[in-house]
């Protein structure tokens, strides 16, 4: 083969440009789409710069002073003057309008996305799965499959991003923040962080294994940690007694939360609101912000009390509520257990009462 360069350089070329590719893998259902729109930005940008650049060199030499000694005087013209308004603005226009259509499909996750949240600290990533499988810098996703990550800080912020999945999302402490893929291609993947965010903000790194179905599914079953987040918020929301005032019954004191998740609730300023994770949260941490119409303001705040995990088990636990059953039983035991008398067949009696108390709710 012939060189133009020497070989040892082009053999120390190859070698850096396979080990610091220009481009991530595209390894995502809207990495293809991403890029499309980058490339496109770019050739348009390149044609500009390449039109300026040569009108630039062609204007010096056409209009040098010895070929053109007398200054040329050019009163306006109007078709000049649309064609470089027009084309433009049409570029600008294809911009835009395909710019949005794509921002629309990456900000809004498809319902049957599967859901893993991710807790951002200095300097590490937890992520936890609904069944109870916890990894630091590492998460396992099946490919095919829409995942949402719903994400929070537990102190400063940070940025979860995937190249290859050309994703990437602040997270912010205080609030829930969530981005969306389906990965396409089983393989390993770079997981940073991509705010500054500390001395060892360049550390903050991860992997992100797609793994095909089977493999998945494989590997959640051989991760659990014993309980699911939703089984760790049961036993949290008994412990914080919240279960005394979310019993269902008609007596609690406060509203029913059972199939309470992606209902609409009237708060008491008039407002309607979606009980969404976020709006969980902030139930918990900040009760009087947005206090649920028909109820008195009488429920503590849980501030310092729990930690954003602590959160998250009890937001996946009302999520996933479906009847006050169990709730009833736990409060029944420890009713029994304080006052030492036993409430017998009062309880099915209660549950039977709480099933059919209506929440202030539309659907
Ligand atoms: C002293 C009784 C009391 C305790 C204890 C209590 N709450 Fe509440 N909770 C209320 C009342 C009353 C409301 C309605 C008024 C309001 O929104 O502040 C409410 C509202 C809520 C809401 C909003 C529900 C909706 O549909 O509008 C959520 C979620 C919630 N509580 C969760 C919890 C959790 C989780 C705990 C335990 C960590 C807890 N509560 C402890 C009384 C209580
Ligand atoms: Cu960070």
């Amino acid at each position: 083969m012939h060189y133009f360069i020497s070989p040892v350089l082009w053999q120390f070329l190859v070698k850096w440009l396979a080990h610091f590719p220009l481009f991530p893998p595209e390894a995502s259902s809207v990495a293809p789409y991403a890029d499309a729109l980058f490339f496109f930005l770019l050739f348009i940008s390149a044609l500009g710069s390449g039109i300026v650049i040569l009108m630039v060199v062609s204007f010096s030499v056409l209009y040098h002073k010895e070929r053109n000694p007398e200054a040329t005087q050019i009163e306006g013209s109007t078709l000049l003057e649309a064609t470089w308004t027009i084309i433009p603005l049409a570029l600008f226009m294809i911009v835009f309008v395909w710019g949005a259509l794509l921002y629309f499909r990456i900000y809004n996750p498809p319902t049957n996305a599967m859901n893993i949240y991710v807790v951002g600290k200095q300097w590490m990533w937890k992520a936890e799965h609904p069944g109870g499988q916890h990894e630091i810098d590492a998460l396992h996703v099946p490919v095919g499959r829409p995942v949402r990550l719903t994400m929070i800080s537990q102190d400063v912020f940070h940025s979860f991003s995937i190249p290859a999945f050309r994703v990437k999302r602040e997270v912010i402490p205080g609030r829930y923040t969530t981005v969306w893929f389906t990965a396409t291609k089983p393989g390993t993947y770079h997981l940073f962080c991509t705010q500054y965010c500390g001395t060892l903000h360049s550390q903050m790194i991860g992997w992100v294994y797609a793994m095909k179905p089977e493999d998945y599914q494989a590997w959640l079953a051989g991760s659990t940690s014993g309980s699911s987040l939703a089984q760790n918020g049961e036993r949290l929301f008994a412990s914080l007694g919240c279960n005394a005032c979310h019993s269902g019954n008609p007596s609690s004191r406060g509203p029913n939360l059972a199939e309470a998740y992606g209902a609409k609730v009237q708060l008491a300023n008039g407002s309607y609101t979606v009980v969404d994770d976020a709006f969980l949260r902030d139930s918990i941490l900040n009760p009087s912000s947005h206090v649920t119409a028909g109820y008195a303001p009488i429920m503590p705040t849980y501030q310092g009390q729990v930690s954003e995990e602590g959160l998250i088990d009890l937001v996946e636990y009302i999520k996933t509520l479906h009847s006050n059953d169990r709730v009833q039983q736990t409060l029944n035991t420890s009713l029994v257990q304080n006052s030492g008398s036993t409430t017998g067949t009062g309880a099915s009696a209660q549950g039977q009462a709480a099933a059919e108390t209506p929440r202030m709710v539309n659907k």
